[in-house]
C-alpha cells in the first residue's frame, strides 16, 4: 500500500494529536505510518519534536504550507515509502483550507492512493457557527466561522474533535450541526487526547479514497483571505541557564505562558494557538499549549525532574500586528526569567 493522507484544521483543534494517536493506533496493528509534520515557520518546529517523543516517524516541511511544494512534497513522500511507510500523513497549516485543490488534485491519478480528505475540527471554532456571540466570548474574528465552512466544504470527513469536553447530549449537537453544512459526508467524533473513535477514523481513512468530487477552487476564494491574513506567527528558539537548586521548568513554563494570555489579552489581542516545548537533560521535556487567551494552559507534557538547562522553542499563531508580538514575547521571556532567575540566551525570533 502507498496511500497519503492530509488531516487538515484551524490552529489549534487537535491535527497533531490526532496524528499521533492514528499513528500509535496503526502501529498497534502493525501498519507503518509516517508523519509529514508541515508549518510556516522556518525555526524548529514542537509538533515535529513532541510527535518524534511518541515514537512517530516524522519528516519536517517546515517553512510554508505544503499547497506550494509539490516537487518538494513528492520527494518527501518517496523517502517516507521507500523506507517502509505504507500510510504518510500530513497536517498543513493555517486554518486548514486549499489543501484538496493544491495538494491532493497535483496527486490524483499518481501512483500514490488518496486518503479521504479529514478536517478536524474542535468545539470552539464550532462555536462559532451556533453561537452569534461567540465571536466576542472567544475573541476570535466571526468571520473565522466562513473559513471554517468553507473548510467544511472541501472536506470528505469532518472529525469531531475534543469530545471529552462535551456531554453526549452536546456532542449530538455539535455533529448535527456540522451534518448541517456538510449532509453528505461522514463525521467521526473522536478524542484525539484519549483516542475515543481514533479506531473507527483509523479504520476509514486505510479502506476509503478521496473521490474529488468537490468542486475546484473551494481554497481560493478571496474573501478567505481576510481573516487568515490577519494571523501573525512568531517563533523563537533560546537557551536558559538555571542558577539555583530550587528552579522548576513547569513552573517557568506556566509563568512565561499565562503572562502570554494576560498580555496579549490586555492589548486585545489573542493567541488561537501558542505551542512551547522544553528540552531538559537526557531526554526530558515539557510542551505545553494554549489555544486561546479564553482557554485554559494545556500542559500535555511536564518534566519529570529538575533541570539545570533548557533549550526551549516557541511557535505562536497570534491574532496581533507582528511587530508588537515579537514586543510583547520579549517581555514574557524577559519577565518569567526574571522571576526565576534564569540568565536567557535568544538565539532566533521569526516574525511575521
Ligand atoms: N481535551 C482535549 N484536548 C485535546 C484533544 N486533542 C488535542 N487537544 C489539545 O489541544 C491542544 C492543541 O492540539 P494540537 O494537536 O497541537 O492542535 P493542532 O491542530 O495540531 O495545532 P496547530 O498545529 O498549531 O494548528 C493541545 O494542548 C492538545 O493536547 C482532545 O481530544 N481533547
Ligand atoms: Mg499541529
Amino acid at each position: 500500500m502507498r496511500k497519503f493522507g492530509i488531516i487538515s484544521g484551524f490552529l489549534g483543534a487537535g491535527k497533531t494529536t490526532a496524528m499521533i494517536a492514528l499513528d500509535s493506533y496503526y502501529r498497534q496493528k502493525g501498519i507503518r505510518c509516517s508523519l509529514i509534520v508541515n508549518d510556516i515557520g522556518d525555526c524548529d518546529m514542537v509538533d515535529a519534536a513532541y510527535s518524534e517523543k511518541h515514537g512517530a516517524s516524522v519528516s519536517a516541511m517546515p517553512g510554508g504550507c505544503i499547497c506550494f511544494r509539490t516537487q518538494e512534497l513528492s520527494e518527501v513522500l518517496e523517502k517516507a515509502f521507500a523506507s517502509g511507510a505504507e500510510l504518510v500523513l500530513s497536517d498543513i497549516p493555517g486554518c486548514g483550507i486549499g489543501g484538496l485543490d493544491h495538494v491532493y488534485r497535483s496527486y490524483a491519478g499518481g501512483q500514490t492512493e488518496l486518503a479521504p480528505f479529514a478536517a478536524v475540527i474542535s468545539p470552539r471554532e464550532l462555536s462559532l457557527l451556533s453561537d452569534e456571540d461567540a465571536s466576542y466570548r472567544i475573541h476570535l474574528p466571526g468571520d473565522m466561522g466562513e473559513i471554517l465552512r468553507a473548510h467544511l466544504q472541501e472536506a470528505d470527513a469532518a472529525v469531531l474533535n475534543k469530545i471529552d469536553l462535551l456531554t453526549p447530549e452536546e456532542t449530538g449537537q455539535a455533529v448535527d450541526l456540522i451534518r448541517s453544512v456538510r449532509p453528505d459526508i461522514p463525521v467521526f467524533p473522536v478524542s484525539a487526547r484519549y483516542g475515543t473513535g481514533i479506531g473507527e477514523l483509523g479504520d476509514y481513512l486505510l479502506s476509503s479514497s478521496a473521490p474529488l468530487n468537490q468542486p475546484q477552487g473551494l481554497g481560493d476564494r478571496g474573501e478567505l483571505s481576510a481573516p487568515a491574513d490577519r494571523l501573525a506567527w512568531y517563533d523563537c528558539r533560546y537557551y536558559v541557564k538555571v542558577c539555583c537548586d530550587d528552579f522548576r521548568p513547569d513552573s517557568y513554563l506556566s509563568d512565561l505562558m499565562e503572562t502570554a494570555r494576560f498580555s496579549f489579552a490586555a492589548m486585545n489581542a489573542n493567541t488561537p494557538h501558542m505551542k512551547i516545548f522544553a528540552y531538559g537533560e537526557d531526554g526530558d521535556y515539557a510542551k505545553y499549549s494554549l489555544t486561546g487567551i479564553d482557554y485554559p494552559l494545556e500542559k500535555d507534557h511536564l518534566f519529570g525532574r529538575r533541570a539545570v538547562e533548557l533549550s526551549v522553542v516557541i511557535n505562536a499563531r497570534l491574532l496581533c500586528p507582528p511587530m508588537l508580538a515579537e514586543q510583547i514575547m520579549k517581555a514574557c521571556i524577559d519577565a518569567a526569567g526574571k522571576k526565576h532567575n534564569l540568565d536567557t540566551m535568544i538565539f532566533s525570533v521569526t516574525s511575521q
